[in-house]
């Protein structure tokens, strides 16, 4: 929801009409990723933090410095803050902006991948490892080679295979690669460098990772959005195209990719036979939140599935004070979710 519209917005009441309620409020959280490892639900969010930095459309008012690990029993139990897994100033090559995470087990060790800028502000994304779903995890001493943008989101196959869903546009810095190098002029507009709004649209990328997690297995893929009629969507369908927050998840056979659609603040989703696709666009899964982004993970818990996501309703507003919830998401016969409305009309 766009913050010029938030002034009006009696939050007491919003609050009250909120299908769910912040997982945690002694912190803020977003972003969330949760898995189910060992039977318990595991979320990894963005830790939010007031670090005084001015609202811009690049983002820079999302200066985190660490990640909490959050765990839950049940998505009805209570959620517990295991305290922070992996902080900034441990990180060699990172020096600012530690923005939406996930994490994968493989082998009992478990992997925290997340985005951050690093000594030259181009934000790359690295992999830490632990040996508990809760950390502490230990950052490797580069970011993965040839990694850029934000929004790291691990998929496991069912033939044990792990491929990275990643980008993001604007503050993500991904319209800057389109040439397969980073555009390094200085950037004065969050949508220089971004196609025309009648060619493609930018997409998000895709990579298998290497046995060790640690890596990419190939170069980065396109992962391409087609519209009803098997046309790549376009840059100026701000309703539908691809802006940040992939996530991917596997029902009946098919590969779910979902997405925030950003500056229109949707959650959507597409759907392929294959998890490089092209996946062919399908519809919303959330309606607007309040509080500019929108991000969301999904996950299956004792045969009900869970969208997990946020909005800023604790802190009234607060662009980058976020609070993450969950709530059941459910599908029709064909495979389709019902789009899901965070706020009810009374
Ligand atoms: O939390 C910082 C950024 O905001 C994330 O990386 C984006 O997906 C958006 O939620």
């Amino acid at each position: 929801m766009p913050e010029d519209s938030i002034e009006h917005i009696d939050f007491s009441e919003l609050n009250r009409r909120a299908i769910s309620q912040p997982l945690v409020k002694h912190i803020y959280t977003a972003d969330p990723s949760a898995h189910v490892f060992n039977g318990k639900i595991y979320i990894y969010p963005s830790h939010d933090i007031d670090a005084g930095d001015a609202f811009d459309d690049l983002g820079s008012h999302f200066a985190m410095e660490d990640y909490h690990v959050l765990s839950m029993d049940s998505p009805a139990d209570e959620a517990t803050d295991h305290g922070p897994a992996l902080h900034i100033k441990d990180v060699p090559w990172a020096s600012k902006q530690m923005w939406a995470p996930d994490a994968a087990e493989k082998n009992g060790t478990y992997y925290l991948f997340f985005p951050a800028k690093d000594h030259d502000g181009i934000f790359r994304i690295g992999v830490a490892t632990g040996n508990s779903p809760t950390g502490p995890f230990t950052p490797q001493p580069q970011a993965i080679k040839n990694s850029f943008s934000i929004d790291p989101a691990v998929f496991k196959d069912e033939d044990g295979s792990y491929y990275m869903y990643f980008g993001g546009i604007w503050g993500g810095q991904l319209q800057r690669w389109r040439t397969g190098s980073f555009n390094a002029a200085e950037e004065k507009s969050p949508v220089a460098h971004l196609p025309a709004d009648d060619e493609p649209a930018l997409c998000a990328k895709v990579a298998r990772l290497t046995n060790d997690l640690l890596e990419f297995a190939e170069a980065p893929k396109d992962v391409m959005i087609l519209d009803e009629n098997g046309k790549p969507l376009l840059q100026g369908n701000n309703d539908r195209r691809f802006f940040e927050a992939s996530w991917m998840h596997k029902y009946n056979g098919k590969y779910y990719f979902s997405y925030s659609t950003g500056d229109t603040h949707y959650i959507c989703y597409a759907i392929a036979d294959n998890p490089y696709g092209p996946f062919t666009y399908q519809g919303r899964i959330l309606e607007p939140v309040v509080g500019w982004t929108s991000h969301h993970s999904i996950c299956e818990f004792n045969d009900k599935w869970y969208l997990f996501y946020h909005d800023s309703g604790l802190s009234e507003g607060v662009t980058h004070l976020r609070s993450v919830k969950v709530t059941e998401l459910t599908y029709d016969a064909a495979g389709k979710i019902h789009t899901i409305n965070p706020y009810r009309s009374k």
